[in-house]
Order: structure tokens, then sequence, then C-alpha cells
């Protein structure tokens, strides 16, 4: 009796042991100890038969039986332990983190170079004294023109050139008339800046565009003179381009100042040798200045017997263009991302 349930035993554990080395996961482990040891496990038969068995061999059988129960739990034990190694390395392993990754970005909002340019621009005159003045970029005539000296039959007033609203109100073509309302408020002396949005009616090209920006200045006050306006400007170059900026003034001509000039700047990238950047001339035209018209001053109410001004005008995304070596007008508009982004 006792060798039938030694083999019994063996048998059950031989045959258990090959379903637990088969055993693909937890589940079929599981499966196998309650075919084992469940309530009507292979095991738990074998001690119900004990009542069989003679009471002086029941000791020993218990023993096997119980030496054969521990032998199997250790084996099962083995097996769920391999089965929870291998399910924790593969989670470590589909949730490893790269510390050496890049880090996630914050993406920050930040200023335009046409707003980048005009901060620094302002900057500067504001750094001399002068005043910031805004006006409407829907203007009538008279101030757009008749009170710049721009008479009616002046070819900048050509439909070719000018957004006409109606007859009498147009987008301003600059932002002097800015210069002339302030003018007309008669307080003096005048220290100004006035920038903003212009229009006039251009082709879109590299450097052209319908809608771009001016940053106008105006000085008025007793015994200014044209040294007034060389110094203002020339120390402005210096400020915007480096202190070893050298400055030129060519004679021009503008309806609204007399006498007019175009002011040059020595090539910030060659220092004047003449480069690519130049296109060989060493000089860069930069602005378009002038004392104030005694005419103008009439029309505005100064006595310019009594007054005298200087007056300047630079394009804003000129100056952008220029300090941020960009080649086309137009990347300032087109607000893509990966351009604006640069700045
Ligand atoms: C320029 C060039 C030269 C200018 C003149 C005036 C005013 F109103 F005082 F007469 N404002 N701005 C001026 C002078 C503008 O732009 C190229």
């Amino acid at each position: 009796m006792t060798e039938t349930i030694r083999a019994k035993l063996r048998e059950i554990l031989d045959d258990a042991g090959k379903k637990l080395d088969s055993a693909g996961d937890l589940d079929a482990l599981n499966s196998i100890r309650v075919n084992i040891l469940g309530k009507k496990g292979r095991l738990t038969e074998v001690l119900k038969g004990m009542k069989d068995v003679a009471p002086e061999d029941r000791p020993a059988v218990g023993q096997m039986v119980n030496e054969a129960r521990a032998s199997f739990e250790k084996i099962l034990e083995e097996r769920k332990n391999a089965f929870e190694k291998k399910a924790l390395e593969a989670k470590l392993a589909h949730e490893v983190i790269d510390v050496t990754l890049p880090a996630n970005s914050n993406a920050m909002g930040h200023s335009h170079p046409n707003t980048i340019a005009l901060e620094e621009v302002e900057r500067i005159f504001i750094g001399m004294g002068y005043e910031v003045v805004e006006g409407p970029e829907i203007e009538y005539d008279e101030y757009n023109f008749e009170k710049l000296n721009i008479p009616a039959n002046h070819p900048a007033k050509d439909e070719q050139d000018t957004f006409y609203i109606n007859k009498e109100i147009v987008l301003r073509t600059q932002t002097s008339p800015c210069q002339a309302r302030e003018m007309e408020k008669g307080k003096l002396p005048i220290r100004m800046l006035a920038p903003g949005r212009v229009f006039r009616s251009d082709e879109v090209d590299a450097t052209h565009s319908p809608s771009f920006h001016q940053i106008e200045g105006l000085v008025v006050d007793k015994n200014i003179t044209f040294a007034d306006l060389k110094g203002t400007l020339e120390q402005f170059a210096r400020e915007l381009f480096g202190p070893n900026t050298k400055t030129k003034f060519r004679p021009h001509h503008f309806p609204f100042t007399e006498p007019s000039a175009e002011m040059d700047v020595s090539c910030f990238k060659c220092g004047g040798k003449g480069c690519r950047f130049c296109k060989g001339e060493g000089w860069i035209e930069i602005l378009g200045c002038g004392m104030v018209h005694p005419h103008v001053f009439e029309m505005c109410g100064i006595d310019p017997d009594e007054y005298k001004g200087f007056a300047f005008g630079v394009g804003l995304e000129r100056i952008a263009l220029l300090k941020y070596e960009i080649d086309d007008m137009r990347l300032l508009y087109e607000n893509d991302i990966r351009f604006l982004s640069q700045f």
C-alpha cells in the first residue's frame, strides 16, 4: 500500500513538474496549482485516501504526502518568481527613461524683428529727450500733403502712389501728419518721434510693400541749425550701428524741408572698404532729413523767423533688414514661425 502511494506521488510530481516547465504564464501556473492542490486536486485526492491506509502506515504516508506537497510548492514558487521577474524586466524596459534626451522646450512668445528695431530706435531718441507720439493711419489729405508743403499738383499725390479713401481722406503715406498736428498745438519747443504704419500703392517685392513702417522725428526750437541735425543723427547712427560708424550727408530734395539731405552710414559689415553687403559701396543709405521748410511752419502756425527745426524719416523695415541681415522684406510680413523664432 505504502509503495503504491509512493509511486502515485512520484507520478503526480513528475507530471506536475513537466506541466510547470511548459507553463507559459502566471495563469497557467495557477491552474496547475488548482489541479494538484485544489479541492479536487490530485494530491488532495491522495490525502482523502488516507482513511484506507493502515493506521500504522499513516504517519509515514502522511510524511510522504507532505514532502510531495512541499516539493511541488517549492517548484511552483520558483516558476512564479521567474515569471514575475520577467514581467518586471519587460515593464522596466518599456518604461525606460532616456535622461540624455533634450528637455521639452516651452514655446515662449517674443518680439518681431520690426518691434525689436523700433524699440531700439525709440530707446536712442528717448535718451536724447524725445517724446513718442502716434497719430491716425487714416488721414486728411490736408495733413498728409497740404500742411507739409506738398501741393495739389505734386507727383507724390498721384493716385498711382497714394491710397485714397475719398477726395479728402487718404491712408497716410508718411507719419509727418503727426508732426503737423503736434506743431499746430503750439506747445514749443518740440522734440518728438512719430513711429507708425504708412501706406503706398507699391507692388510687393523684396524691398517694397504697400504697407510698411516709418519713424519720423522732429525738433523745433529757437536757434536750431543744420549742425544740430548732423550731431543728432550722427549720434543716432553710432548708437544703432556701433561707435566706429561714420556718416555722410548728401544733398537731396523733400518738399517739407529746405535744405534736405540723405544720410549714409559706413558699412557696419566691412567698415567702409566695400563688400557684398554694401554692394561694394562702403556706404549704406539710411535716412532722409532736412531743416523744416518755413512754409510748413507757417501752415502749422509757427513763426519761421522765431523758430527753426529739423526733421528726419527712417524706414523701420530697412533698419530691421540691415541689422538682422534679412534679404527679403516679405519675410517680415509672412509670420512664418521658423523665421520669426530666430530673433
Ligand atoms: C523725411 C525726410 C525729411 C519730415 C519732415 C517733417 C515735418 F513735418 F516736420 F515737416 N516730418 N518729417 C521729413 C523730412 C521726413 O522722411 C524721409
